[in-house]
């Protein structure tokens, strides 16, 4: 372990958990490390939450505020977040403690795009970075740091942060040494250049984090696991939800608007997502690359497969399996695949040049495209925007992918008007249900609303909506989207009625 740390200076510093987190006051703003449940710190949050704890049965105050790459483990959002210990968050969470203490309005949770967070604490949005804790997989030598399983925003703590905490985790593999790429070039307007970047296997960066040491204040060594996510197969509705973006993409390639290369392709995190990758692999697409911020256990398969020839993100996120699969073979993987800060792997100036193919997942769509990642029922909060905006509104084909219905049937995914808006009608190109898939390109709203109708909602809920639109394009007072507003917002409201908002929780 001792060699992990090949900086003596850096060396000299390692403490426990507990007396790195003693570092961290009541007020912090701390920047961790952290993406999708990888690279996030393991001691030294857990240790914070304690002394936290500590802080509140004495009854004195103690909060901070967390700010990572997206989300993290149980040992940094859930253990800080069970003592109410953070006072604001962001940019992205999929915590259950988290969401609960946000929904019931004990926590503030800023929901960004995570390509703008870096800008955004650069320009002070946030106020000042006091500390910042990140993973690190090694110290080199020269005290340059070898970043482990996600980059995230790291570089950008690491920029900004008065006091810097390392975490050498031993469990990370040495030989992630040179899968990174962190680009150093960024700057605010009107300064900036146009990033350099084509393919997305290109490097344009370094492979090793920056950092001043005398900002480092302590080191912590650990040897812990990421948190893995175990993937369901794919069940009926995933995979029929697989087979109209396969079908939909043959039929793109043969009309000559895509070759069978496909276009770099991002893909969401989820059981959905995965069935596309899977359904991609042996199929007739290829060689194929991503330009993504998540590689899951479907992508890293496509990477073993050969389907997939080249990939970029700024994390992984695996389940046991890949990830055993994933450290066992790493020397072939390490030249197929590049992590990058996440400014950079969902950077709307690369995501628009490469001609991305987004595929997110959604709460729900309207009959007119728009589109809600993010509020159930309009008001709760489920995770966060993170990168779907990023890469559906720069992409050149963005796709959203969803079953019809939730909660066991008694929710329609497909409504008169979404409670909430993440994603316009303006962007978003495609909706797909386990019912087939409504090709949104070049149509007027009414066309747009029939297509929905007809492609992606449930049988059950079809009838509903197609009375609806006929009853507003009668009565409505304008007929370019044509809406029965007082029925349009009472759509969610029946659930209530009907009881099902309270067998889905509040
Ligand atoms: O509730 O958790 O209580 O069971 O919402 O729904 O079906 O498990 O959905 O895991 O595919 O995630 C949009 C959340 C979909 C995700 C979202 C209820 C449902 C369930 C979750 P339970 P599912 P998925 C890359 C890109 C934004 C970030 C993003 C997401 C729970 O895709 O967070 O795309 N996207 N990032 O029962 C009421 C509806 C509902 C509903 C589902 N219409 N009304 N409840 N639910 N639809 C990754 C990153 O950026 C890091």
């Amino acid at each position: 372990m001792a060699d992990r740390i090949g900086h003596p200076g850096l060396a000299a510093k390692v403490m426990g958990a507990d007396d790195a987190a003693a570092l961290i006051g009541d007020g912090t703003h701390v920047g961790m490390s952290g993406f999708t449940g990888a690279g996030y710190p393991k001691a030294v949050p857990s240790a914070l939450a304690r002394r936290i704890a500590d802080a509140h049965a004495r009854g004195d105050p103690f909060a901070v505020g967390v700010w990572t790459g997206a989300s993290t483990g149980p040992e940094l959002d859930g253990a800080l977040a069970a003592t109410h210990g953070i006072d604001l968050r962001m940019p992205y969470q999929s915590d259950p403690v988290t969401r609960a203490q946000i929904n019931a309005g004990e926590m503030d949770y800023v929901d960004v795009h995570l390509s703008q967070v870096a800008q955004m604490v650069w320009e002070g949005f946030f106020g000042h970075l006091d500390v910042a804790v990140v993973e690190v997989t090694a110290v080199t030598p020269d005290g340059d740091l070898v970043p482990s399983t996600s980059i995230g925003n790291n570089k950008t703590w690491l920029d900004l942060a008065d006091r810097v905490i390392l975490e050498v985790n031993a469990w990370q593999p040495e030989a992630l040494d040179g899968v990174h790429d962190v680009y150093y070039g960024t700057a605010l307007p009107p300064h900036r250049r146009p990033i350099p970047l084509v393919h997305p296997a290109d490097r344009i960066g370094a492979p090793h984090l920056r950092c001043p040491a005398d900002k480092v204040v302590a080191v912590v060594q650990t040897d812990a696991p990421d948190r893995h996510v175990d993937f369901t197969p794919p069940g009926r509705v995933s995979a029929a939800i697989a087979g109209h973006v396969l079908d939909f993409l043959g039929h793109e390639v043969a009309r000559g608007r895509l070759s069978r290369q496909l276009l770099p392709l991002q893909s969401g995190v989820g059981n959905v997502a995965n069935a596309v990758m899977a359904g991609l692999d042996g199929g007739p697409f290829g060689p194929l690359t991503a330009f993504t911020e998540v590689l899951q256990d479907g992508m890293l398969a496509l990477l073993r497969s050969g389907t997939l020839a080249t990939a970029s993100a700024t994390a992984l996120s695996l389940g046991k399996e890949a990830l055993g699969d994933f450290r066992a073979n790493l020397a072939d993987y390490r030249e197929r695949l590049v992590l990058r800060p996440q400014e950079m792997s969902n950077h709307p100036e690369l995501v628009r040049r490469l001609g991305v193919i987004a595929m997110n997942g959604m709460l729900e769509a309207d009959i007119y495209g728009n589109v809600n990642s993010t509020h159930v029922m309009g008001s709760r909060i489920q995770n966060g925007i993170g990168g779907s905006g990023d890469f559906t509104r720069n992409s050149y084909l963005s796709m959203f992918l969803s079953p019809s219905t939730a909660v066991r049937g008694d929710i329609s995914c497909i409504v008169p008007m979404v409670s909430h808006v993440d994603h316009t009608e303006h962007d978003v190109h495609v909706l797909v249900t386990e019912h087939g898939l409504a090709d949104l390109r070049g149509l007027a709203p009414r066309q747009r609303a029939r297509q929905v109708i007809e492609h992606c909602a449930h049988p059950d809920y079809r009838d509903a909506l197609g009375d609806y639109l006929d009853r507003a394009e009668a009565g409505a007072t304008g007929l370019q989207t044509p809406h029965l507003l007082d029925e349009a917002l009472s759509w969610h409201v029946a659930y209530l009625r009907h009881g099902t908002m309270r067998a889905i929780g509040s």
